[in-house]
């Protein structure tokens, strides 16, 4: 008899490590971990696998042992990264999403069950350039990404799209849901390769009392939510019955601020924190191009999303206490 499982790419990421640790207190769930890189919380997991989504070995090895129940997708190149690399960023986010996707088609079919597939998308789909930020921007609007990553996550939302929608040319399907994240704020693990670092780079470094030299300037405004909101959005989105789901893509939001704003909120708590700048062309130019803020009334309305922590929550119960 096969094991039903579920699989957590990325799973030594950001989003990852949290994941597994909010995930395996949920009954009856074996977590079977997949990273380049060793896992903190391999305690919490059915089974860890040190690999890569490229190695075709692995997938098949996976279709062949389990039955997979959901996919957690998460292994990702960010986007200041991917800008750097774009061929690189191509393997792990269009190829390496492409072998889930099959592997999950797969499970539909030798076991008939349409697979529960989680992507993570990001406000990079959004392009702004040029646009006056007045509104919050919806789903279906502004998605001429110009950066490598909001394309390699656009490209992979349509493919998500067109499988749960109309399957492949076998006919075959997968339940595809998709959650278009703002910057994430942590305060137990540190982003790496992303543009919206600057946000919890800045926090961190001001809990250590060190000072911070920021990449893009001021008046750079992005959404945020903080990771607890982030996981329980994953949780709640997918266990949401289907058919009160009217789409596979949501935004979710809780506060926007300014690189100013949150300079300000910092001194607050540390008088002597200093902040200077060091602007990359390249970074800064993202951000210009993110959306400030998202609409995210679809997801409210139709999943009961609901960010548990405003700006003043975040630093005040998250934050503040997590790092002091
Ligand atoms: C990044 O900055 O690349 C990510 C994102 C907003 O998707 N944090």
């Amino acid at each position: 008899m096969k094991e039903k499982v579920s699989i957590i790419t990325g799973a030594s990421g950001e989003i990852g490590q949290n994941l597994i640790l909010r995930y395996s207190k949920l009954k009856n769930k074996k977590i079977i971990a997949i990273d380049l890189n060793e896992l903190l919380t391999t305690s919490k997991v059915y089974r860890f696998i040190k690999g890569s989504i490229l190695d075709t070995d692995i997938i098949n090895q996976l279709a062949e042992q389990y039955i997979i129940e959901e996919i957690f997708h998460l292994a990702a190149v960010l986007s200041t990264k991917a800008e750097k690399n774009p061929k690189f960023a191509e393997q792990i986010n269009i190829n390496g999403t492409i072998n889930l996707f099959n592997l999950a088609l797969l499970q539909n079919l030798n076991y008939k069950i349409k697979t529960k597939f989680f992507f993570p998308s990001s406000i990079a789909v959004y392009n702004l350039e040029n646009v006056k930020k007045i509104r919050a921007v919806k789903e279906e609007t502004y998605c001429n990404p110009k950066t490598v990553y909001g394309k390699h996550k656009l490209y992979c939302e349509n493919l998500g799209i067109s499988y749960d929608l109309y399957g492949n040319e076998l006919d075959l399907k997968i339940d595809f849901r998709c959650i278009r994240f703002p910057g994430i704020i942590s305060i137990n693990s540190m982003p790496s390769g992303g543009t919206s670092d600057y946000a919890p780079e800045m926090i961190h470094n001001a809990f250590k009392k060190n000072n911070y030299t920021c990449f893009v300037n001021n008046k750079s405004c992005l959404p945020f939510i903080v990771m607890p909101d982030a996981i329980e959005a994953i949780i709640k989105i997918m266990k949401r019955n289907k058919n009160q789901l009217n789409q596979n893509i949501y935004n979710i939001t809780s506060f926007s601020l300014t690189v100013l704003n949150l300079y300000k909120l910092i001194k607050e708590e540390f008088p002597n924190f200093k902040l200077d700048y060091n602007i990359d062309k390249m970074r800064q130019l993202i951000v210009n191009s993110w959306p400030n803020n998202i609409d995210d009334s679809n997801a409210r309305d139709q999943w009961d999303w609901s960010p548990k922590y405003d700006l003043e929550l975040a630093f005040k119960k998250y934050i503040t206490p997590g790092l002091k």
